[in-house]
């Protein structure tokens, strides 16, 4: 209901509603509409009331609100359905603890993480209001090997809509960041439930610095923001509305059609390792190597300095040029 109030506000939006106009529409009382009213606004969207006049909607872009992503979102399944959150430990654990309840295609949104995870146990910044954080909730029919291909297909995805609505020269640094002049503006972490053959569920969780104004600790001079790239606020609906619709195509094209060529030539293309030494961390081992290829099942091939060569899985190992 609190849904259907939402609508009806937006299609009138800007211009007050009277309570009496919507309980009529819905069927339900004018108190029932005043309470569902109320929660929108705890939630954060911006309802005026106005004596005798009614409610009237204000759109704002300065949340992740679902209904404001919903006014754009062109995607066919992913969004569909939304969590949004004001603060959280982490998208992907809640997504985890929750799974039971959550659909295929559900986004995960929160405006503030308080204990954002990144690969191998370690952190990720989060802070309120600045970043997207949110985890996407998949369960494709897929074997369990082929979850690998998916942080890559998140990366692209990502890095076309980056390019799309900002133009900087956005590289992908296999398996997971995405960085600019060698700076981090986003992070992925993938992380899957399933058996040996199957994959159950896919937990893709992306971080991006949108509007950080400066960061600090550790990642002040290895972190980077939109916003202080681009030198003006950047809208954070825009961006996931692009991003949600460009990874729909890209995961349609791979899980119905078969079709990866196009993540692995923007991955290739994109990329800020291949051709380059580079030291691949293992536990406290560190051996030099040079990046041949991103494999076609989005695994890294790397060539030792005797001659060998290795696939790569991106969960196990950490890499600097
Ligand atoms: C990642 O790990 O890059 C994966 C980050 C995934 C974050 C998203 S946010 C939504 C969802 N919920 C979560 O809890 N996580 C996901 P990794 O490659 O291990 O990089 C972690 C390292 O990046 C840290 O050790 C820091 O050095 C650096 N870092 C932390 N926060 C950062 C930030 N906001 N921007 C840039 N670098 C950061």
């Amino acid at each position: 209901m609190k849904e259907k109030i939402l609508e009806l506000l937006y299609q009138h939006e800007n211009n007050y509603l009277s309570g009496q106009e919507i309980s009529r529409l819905l069927g339900i009382s004018r108190t029932a509409v005043w309470k569902h009213v109320k929660i929108l606004q705890q939630q954060g969207y911006c309802i005026e009331t106005g004596h005798r006049r009614g409610y009237r909607l204000v759109r704002r872009q300065d949340l992740m609100l679902p209904g404001e992503l919903r006014q754009e979102l062109k995607t066919r399944w992913l969004g569909h359905s939304m969590v949004y959150m004001d603060t959280v430990s982490s998208t992907n654990l809640w997504a985890k603890e929750n799974l039971m309840d959550l659909a295929h295609g559900t986004v995960v949104l929160a405006e503030e993480q308080t204990q954002g995870r990144g690969r191998l146990g370690k952190y990720w910044d989060s802070s309120k209001g600045d970043g997207i954080w949110m985890t996407l909730v998949l369960r494709p029919h897929l074997p369990m090997g082929e979850g690998a291909k998916i942080t890559q297909l998140a990366a692209a995805a990502m890095h076309q809509a980056l390019i799309r609505l900002t133009n900087l020269p956005v590289k992908i640094k296999w398996p997971n960041d995405l960085l600019v002049d060698d700076r981090k503006i986003c992070g992925i972490l993938t992380e899957m439930t399933g058996e040996l053959t199957r994959i159950e569920s896919l937990l893709v969780g992306i971080g991006v610095n949108v509007n950080q104004q400066s960061f600090t600790g550790e990642i002040q001079k290895t972190a980077v923001s939109l916003a202080q790239l681009t030198g003006k606020k950047v809208s954070r609906i825009k961006l996931l509305e692009v991003f949600l619709q460009e990874f729909e195509k890209m995961f349609d094209d791979f899980v119905e059609n078969d079709q990866y060529e196009s993540v692995l030539e923007i991955v290739r293309n994109n990329s800020s390792l291949l051709n380059q030494r580079i030291n691949i961390f293992r536990g406290d081992d560190c051996l030099p190597a040079t990046a041949i290829q991103v494999h076609e099942d989005g695994r890294l091939e790397v060539q030792y300095d005797d001659g060998r060569q290795e696939l790569l899985s991106g969960g196990e190992v950490s890499i600097r040029r």
